[in-house]
């Protein structure tokens, strides 16, 4: 007799991406056979992304593909040689390096180094308990990212995590996307929700991206020059007597600090220094200040040396004009959508748990710029623990990251679900299983809704959730403390329980998805921010303390010297970071890697479509391909990040010329400030 069962399991991407789409997993006879969208999903709405429908169909499903051992290094490092060995065994020796070095050197010559493989929220976040109770030295996982827009919102709003619900759309005149491109890194948002809007749409960007070529108004700026347009744009403003005067008298620090400035930023100047039209700042100024409009400042834009900067002077516009707190009205980085639902109770993230107190003192976080150096430091790091990042392919200086890492006496453990650049170094390869094999709770950071992540599978080979690894790895180390071992459903209730969306497991589970609230949201509606004062403080003590400026500067980078050009290496739309580099579809469709130049730079350079070309600075060379396309502005290169180094001709990626520069505030990563020349090889 044969069997023919077909079923629908209903679970939720849990990829560092604003979407946060519904998937609908078919399973015939109990075996995955599609991992396709979940069309009742509100951000989706339909099929997934065209990375994801491949890789999730691809790399992720095939056994050939995915890490289904623990391994030791049997060859040099890096070389990629390993034998397959037992957990126990495994896990026992990781428990050794880990003791002896932690007695002999101190806990924080250990480095716990993580990021957004999957966000799911206890593969995410459970495994810092254990480094917190190792007293490890915590890599801080946004400066690679976005701690410089963290760190000026934080001044600013008192918060950079409480942005506004998208479905407030509906009453909005205005939306400006500035430094973000949802074409590639927010497919569904670019097309449901922008391309739904009637509001105008206004885009800031160096890049003609998708998004930007179908906006309403599209101001092409040179990088790093956006406070001085923000200036320009509040200039309009308060010459057109646009200010909301009330507003500011009421909710507003600092105001003064800035009018001056303000007075002398001219529609005209703002064009000499940033590029975009007198005009357009005027029309877009006057737009935007009519209202009611949003204000979405991208994790792109706060990628430069003065990122900080120019988040606080873009912060200007919502303050001066009164668009927060109001229908179609807000601002937005990110949306750490659990807190926002558990406003009503405690905070329903999976805290990182007690600190040791074994080791004496807590675990110290450094930045991600200075791992590079501290890497060639054996007094500084003995042992590299790698978990849901890539960082080969992700940091800086990669060939410095490289060196580093083959030192002999670095203890490196890396756990994936892939063999990545990284796992290739480490002495220990810990299989984690993905997202379609364990039970977990996700959320979008754009849209305030909560999935379920649901198990559809058995984990391949012996793969085992980041959460179980790092279970017995307490074990293996001897710790008793019961949060330690705390199992997933009792975190999954508890968490659920905290957020109040009125849904148990299995109810979520069934649904597919939860809203945080029926109603759109009115985020900041009561006007209270948690700033010293308690107002939008655009001028703040605290920041001038930490030896920031009083309040923001009209300030522009310096324009790169003859022959350089700005390299900007913003998200590539087939890749996440760098997860599916390695999916054979996916590089199919990805092609060579490419660099786009404008005709004018390529024509001085006497470069075509299709030539090789070298890319260098300090760091080193780079060959790439060209696409001559006025899409990027003069001076401005465009190549994408992330792709596996190790799967290109030239053995890297563009982090090769990334070179790790700090930005003004949030010692976070400048990558898109990187400066290099470029030539036909
Ligand atoms: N040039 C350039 N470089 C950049 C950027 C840029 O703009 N330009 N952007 C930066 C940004 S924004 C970021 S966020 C970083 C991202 O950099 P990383 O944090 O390094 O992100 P990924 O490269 O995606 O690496 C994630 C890894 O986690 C693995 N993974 C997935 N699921 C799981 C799981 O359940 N368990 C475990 N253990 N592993 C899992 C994936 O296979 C993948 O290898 O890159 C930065 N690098
Ligand atoms: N397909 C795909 N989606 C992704 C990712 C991915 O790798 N691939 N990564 C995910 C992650 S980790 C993140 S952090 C987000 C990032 O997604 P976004 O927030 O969209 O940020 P980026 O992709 O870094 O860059 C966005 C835009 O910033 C612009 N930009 C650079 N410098 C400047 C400047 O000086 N001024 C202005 N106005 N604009 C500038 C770039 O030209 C680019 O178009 O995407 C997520 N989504
Ligand atoms: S990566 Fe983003 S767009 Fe793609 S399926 Fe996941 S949430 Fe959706
Ligand atoms: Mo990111």
């Amino acid at each position: 007799m044969t069997t023919n069962t077909k079923e629908t399991v209903l679970t939720t991407c849990p990829r560092d991406c604003y979407d946060g789409c519904g998937i609908a997993v078919v399973l015939r006879d109990g075996e995955i056979s599609r991992v396709a969208g979940n069309r009742d999903h509100p951000s989706n709405r339909g099929p997934l992304c065209g990375k994801c429908s491949a890789a999730y169909n691809g790399a992720w499903r095939d056994q050939a593909a995915r890490l289904l051992h623990p391994l030791r290094r049997s060859g040099k490092k890096g070389s990629g040689r390993f034998e397959r060995i037992g957990w126990d065994e495994a896990l026992d020796e990781v428990a050794a390096n880990l003791r002896r070095i932690s007695d002999h050197y101190g806990p924080h010559s250990i480095y716990n180094t993580h990021y957004t493989g999957t966000c799911s929220l206890i593969a995410g976040e459970f495994p810092n308990r254990f480094f917190s109770h190792l007293g490890a030295t915590e890599v801080d996982p946004d400066t690679i990212c976005n701690n410089a827009g963290h760190t000026a919102w934080n001044y600013v709003f008192g918060s950079s995590l409480n942005g506004f619900d998208p479905r407030t759309a509906r009453d909005s005149r205005c939306i400006v996307v500035w430094g973000a491109n949802p074409s590639t890194s927010a497919p569904h948002v670019d097309r449901h929700w922008l391309g739904g809007t009637k509001a105008c749409v206004i885009v800031v960007d160096p890049v003609r991206h998708d998004t930007a070529a179908r906006a309403d108004i599209h101001l092409q700026v040179r990088p790093g020059t956006d406070a001085a347009l923000a200036f320009a744009m509040a200039h309009v403003i308060q010459r057109d007597g646009l200010l909301d005067r009330d507003f500011i008298a009421r909710h507003v620090e600092g105001y003064d600090a800035v009018a001056a400035a303000i007075e002398q930023c001219t529609p005209q100047w703002g064009h000499e220094v940033t590029g975009v039209p007198a005009g357009l700042i005027e029309k877009a100024a006057a737009i935007y200040a009519a209202g009611p409009s949003l204000l979405w400042l991208g994790q792109g834009l706060q990628r430069q040396p003065a990122g900080g900067n120019i988040f606080r002077a873009c912060a200007m516009l919502p303050a001066f004009t009164g668009n927060i707190g109001r229908p179609g009205a807000g601002v937005y980085y990110l949306n750490s959508t659990f807190d926002i639902a558990a406003r009503r109770g405690g905070s329903p993230e999976v805290d990182a748990g007690d600190q040791s107190d074994g080791a004496g003192e807590g675990p110290v976080a450094v930045s991600q710029m200075d791992i590079p150096d501290l890497l060639q430091d054996p007094a500084a790091v003995r042992a590299y623990m790698v978990w849901n990042c890539n960082p080969v392919a992700s940091n800086p200086a990669q060939d410095k990251m490289r060196r580093g890492l083959a030192r002999d006496d670095l203890f490196t453990v890396v756990t994936d679900c892939f063999l990545t650049d990284t796992a290739r170094y480490a002495d220990i390869v810990l299989p984690a299983a993905s997202f379609l094999e364990f039970d977990d709770l996700c959320c979008s950071y754009f849209h305030l809704t909560i999935g379920p992540q649901v198990k559809c599978a058995e984990p391949m080979g012996e793969a085992l959730p980041n959460q179980e690894i790092f279970r017995r790895l307490a074990r293996a180390m001897g710790f008793d403390s019961a949060e330690l071992f705390e199992d997933d459903r009792s975190m999954i209730d508890d968490m659920l329980g905290r957020c109040d969306v009125g849904m148990t497991w299995p109810e979520l589970k069934q649904k597919g998805w939860a809203y945080v609230s029926e109603e759109p949201m009115i985020l900041w509606r009561d006007l209270r921010f948690a700033t010293p004062s308690g107002r939008i403080e655009i001028a703040s003590l605290k920041a001038r303390d930490d030896g920031q400026p009083y309040a923001p500067v009209a300030a522009v980078d310096e324009a790169p010297a003859p022959e350089w050009l700005r390299l900007l290496s913003p998200a590539d739309k087939h890749l996440m970071n760098s997860s599916y580099g390695n999916d054979t579809h996916v590089r199919d469709l990805m092609g060579p890697a490419l660099v786009t130049i404008n005709p004018q730079d390529a024509g001085a350079r006497h470069i075509r479509t299709g030539d090789q070309v070298v890319l260098s600075n300090g760091n080193g060379e780079l060959a790439l391909t060209a696409r001559v396309d006025d899409a990027t502005l003069p001076g401005v290169l465009l190549a994408c990040k992330s792709r596996w180094p190790g799967l290109e001709t030239s053995d890297a990626n563009v982090n090769l010329l990334h070179i790790p520069q700090k930005t003004d505030m949030g010692e976070s990563t400048s990558v898109h400030g990187t400066q290099v020349k470029i030539r036909r090889a």
